[in-house]
Formats: C-alpha cells, structure tokens, sequence
C-alpha cells in the first residue's frame, strides 16, 4: 500500500489494558473488594461468563504477558493499578503488598525495554467508601483517590514517567449512578443533580490527582488524563456541516472537557441543568484546570452531524440506519473518522502541546481457524487500517498525535459483557488460559515495524 503513510519518527506504538479486567485475584495479598466485584455477584448482572478472580491470570502470568509484548513490538504498555489493593478500604492503612505486583510489573517492562504508562483510576471504586458516603456522590472520594495517589507515587516514579490520572469519567460517574443499568457500578438511578454532581466529582478527582501527582513524584513526570468525549463527524463535509458538528462536539464536551481544558462550565451547560448543577466553588475549578502535559483521548465510535438552522441547537444528530456496519458490541459502529473530527477539534480548540489515543480497538467475533490454529480476524484488521489513517490524516495537518494505544493487548473482562466480547491482540482461551497471537495483532506489529500504515 501507500508508503507516504509514514508515522512521524518517535512516535509512540502502544497497547492497552486495565487492572480488574486481567489480572485476576484482586483479593490477593490483602486486596479489597471494588464496586466491579460486587456487581460481578448480582444474579444476572453479568452478560457472559467471567470470573474476576481469574480473568487473564495476568497477576500470576505477567511475566510471560511482557514477552508476548515484546514479540508484538509495541514500546509502550498502558495498565491501571487497583486502588483497593493498595488502600484495601479505600483509604486508612495501606495495604504493605498493595504495591509488590505492580512493582514487578514496571521492572519486568523495563528490563524488556517497554515503557509503562499507568493510570492511577481505571473504575476499580472501592466498595468501602461507596459503602461509607455513596462513592462518586460525595466530593470526600476524590480527595481520597488523592490520598491514594499520594502514597503510590513516590513508590513508582524513579521508574515510571507516564501517568493517566482517570480513565472515562462519564462511565464511572453518569455511567454508574444515571442509567440504573447493571453497565456500571453501583448501577443506580440517582436525580439529575446527583449525577451531575458525580460527573462533577470525577472531574476534581482528575485535578487532585495530577496536584498529587506532580507534588509527590520523585522526577519529572508527565501527567494526562485518558478520557472519552462524544465523537462527531460531519455527514458530509460541507463547511456548514463541520462547524455544526464542532459545536455538537462543544456542547457534548460542556460538563468535562471544557471544565479540564478550560477551568469553568460552559454556559450552555449550566443553563441546561439550571437546579440540577453540581456544587462547585472556584477554587476546585482552577484545580480541574489544572495544566497537564499530555491529553489522552479513548476513541471509538461517533455520531454524523448535519446543520440544521430550525433545530435549537442549530444542528442534528442522525439515526444511525438499520445497515450501518459495526462490530461485536452495541454501540461500536465503524465510523474511523470521528477520529479524525475529534482530534482536529481538540487542536483547533485547545492547542493540547501532546495528545495520545489512549484507546481504540474492535471487539470481533474471533474464531480459531481449525486447519491452522490462526484467528483470521480481517474484520479488527479493517478497523485499525482505517482508524489509524485518520489519525495519520490529522497528524498530516499538523496536529500534534504522539502515539496511539491499541485496546487491548489481549482478550479480557469486558466489565459486564465478561468473557463474551474480545478487544485483544492475543486471542485468550479464557479456560486454559493459553494466548494466541491473532492477524490482526501480526498486522499491528507490521506496522509498528515500518512505523507506517500498511
Ligand atoms: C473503554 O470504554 C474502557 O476504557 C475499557 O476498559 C473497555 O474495555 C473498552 O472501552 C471497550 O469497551 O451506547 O452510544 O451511549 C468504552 C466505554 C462507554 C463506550 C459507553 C461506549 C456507550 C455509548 N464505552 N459508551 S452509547
């Protein structure tokens, strides 16, 4: 194919992944309970199969998970450490162990050359405090993630330089406490304010979070946060169309990207919400605006756009038709170039110095080819070939893309679809735990390879 599709030297090839999602034993060594483990227990909570204290097994086999990182080539690994396995209670006396996996982890990732990235908040609340005051309802949470920061820090970063503070904070706040859907723990369907309150939350504890991070690492670090704001692209691109869509993409951002980029809530949103705003003071805003070095954006699926001067907001949003293609979850409609939209409104916006896809990935239908052992997944190989020349086209046009995070390195826990979905590169029998190297993960390693879109 096209050798123009050169990705700028340095940049950075990565793969993805989260604590409770594949390690398994998150009680081992003392660890707490999180809010994830006690819906896994609700009678039919849970889609597929899967069992938490198991998963990929990666808290026994991460040693043998670097090496098939290192085969695939990938210079940067993205993982989350569970807050209740460090502070078992969510806050109090730490946890002597909480912290001897992860250690071991970041040493067997440098002796292989693979630089880690960790996210200090990948959803893993725990129960305690949700138990204590209402988790993500009550401000006093995001101090404690804080806390929780504070200690894990200093502990880590003579070795790890690349921090995500929290990951998607509309699915762990809104996600959790507006839709009564098992989705999220704790699965609740608070009033309006309550849950603008949450969203509100998970914002200053992104703030505290790079406060606590900036204060208490032991050298230079850079701090970002991984989150995913609505995606949009226009239905054509007519210049009309685009700056409706920028404006969906504004509005849509109102109660989490604006306040983090830009230290307030956009009008519009506060008179949307009118008695339902959260409570905030201003100095938790400049906290939240807290400046970072890097913005990490999840990417995965957006809605067409069309102008619109009858509709109040000036433009439309369109149904997707019965035929639009997608792949293997509800919501994952093939649509590469949001990808495109949104990064380039993000620079044309608010001038991120750096910005990573943190995330972006295909849940497929895999299956192993019996002849061969091979999983033939061109379908996941259609999705990243297409989602990456988006990011190689907004990077051609200047915008300042560094590296990009396949999610995920390996099949996994998909929250509550369990074993019934798969992201990964490898292929994991879930009961043998054996892990295959799948097309799609030697498509990616091809191009890591050549540093350009084959
Ligand atoms: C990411 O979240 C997570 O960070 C990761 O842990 C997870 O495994 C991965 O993606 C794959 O799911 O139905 O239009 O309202 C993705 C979060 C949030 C994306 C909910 C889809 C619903 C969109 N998802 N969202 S919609």
């Amino acid at each position: 194919m096209n050798s123009n599709y050169q990705f700028p030297a340095g940049f950075r090839w990565g793969a993805a992944s989260a604590a409770l999602q594949v390690e398994g034993s998150p009680n081992a060594e003392n660890g707490g309970v999180s809010t994830w483990q006690t819906l896994y227990q609700r009678p039919g909570a849970i889609v597929g199969d899967g069992d938490l204290g198991r998963a990929c097994e990666h808290f026994k086999r991460f040693r043998d998970d670097v090496r098939l990182m290192k085969e695939l080539g990938i210079s940067d690994y993205r993982f989350s450490i569970a807050w209740p396995r460090v502070f078992p209670e969510g806050d109090g006396t730490p946890n002597p162990r909480g912290l001897d996996f992860y250690q071991q982890l970041i040493d067997e990732l440098l002796d292989n050359g693979i630089t880690p990235w960790v996210t200090m908040f990948h959803w893993e609340t725990p129960q305690a405090l949700e138990d204590r005051w209402g988790g993500w309802r009550d401000k006093r949470t995001a101090h404690k993630l804080a806390d929780y920061v504070s200690y894990v820090v200093p502990r880590i970063s003579d070795r790890v330089k690349d921090f995500f503070t929290v990951n998607e904070i509309g699915c762990f706040t809104a996600g959790g406490y507006g839709t009564g859907s098992d989705g999220f723990p704790p699965a609740l369907k608070c009033e309006a304010q309550v849950v603008n309150q949450t969203i509100y939350n998970g914002c200053l504890a992104h703030g505290l979070t790079v406060q606590a991070i900036r204060a208490a690492a032991i050298g230079p670090v850079e701090i970002g946060i991984a989150d995913n704001p609505g995606a949009f692209t226009p239905l054509i691109a007519t210049q009309e169309n685009i700056e409706a869509c920028k404006q969906a993409f504004v509005s849509r951002a109102g109660s989490i990207l604006t306040l983090i980029m830009e230290g307030r809530h956009r009008e519009e949103y506060l008179r949307q919400v009118g008695d339902a705003a959260p409570v905030f003071t201003e100095d938790e805003l400049k906290v939240i605006h807290e400046p970072l070095d890097f913005l990490g954006l999840n990417i995965y699926h957006g809605h067409e756009v069309v102008a619109d001067a009858s509709a109040p907001e000036g433009y439309r949003m369109i149904a997707k038709p019965v035929s639009f293609p997608k792949l293997d979850m509800p919501w994952l409609d093939f649509t590469p170039s949001c990808t495109y939209w949104t990064l380039r409104f993000i620079h044309e916006l608010w001038r991120p110095r750096k910005i990573f896809v943190s995330e972006n990935g295909a849940a497929c239908i895999d299956k192993i080819n019996p002849d061969d052992g091979e999983i033939y997944d061109s379908d996941r190989i259609l999705f990243i070939n297409n989602y990456l020349d988006q990011i190689h086209r907004a990077i051609a046009e200047g915008v300042p893309v560094k590296g990009y995070f396949y999610w995920s390195l390996m099949d996994n826990l998909e929250w509550r679809w369990g074993e019934a979905k798969r992201f990964g590169l490898y292929y994991v029998n879930f009961k043998t735990q054996k892990r295959i190297l799948k097309q799609s993960g030697k498509y990616y390693r091809e191009i890591i390879r050549r540093n350009a879109l084959i």
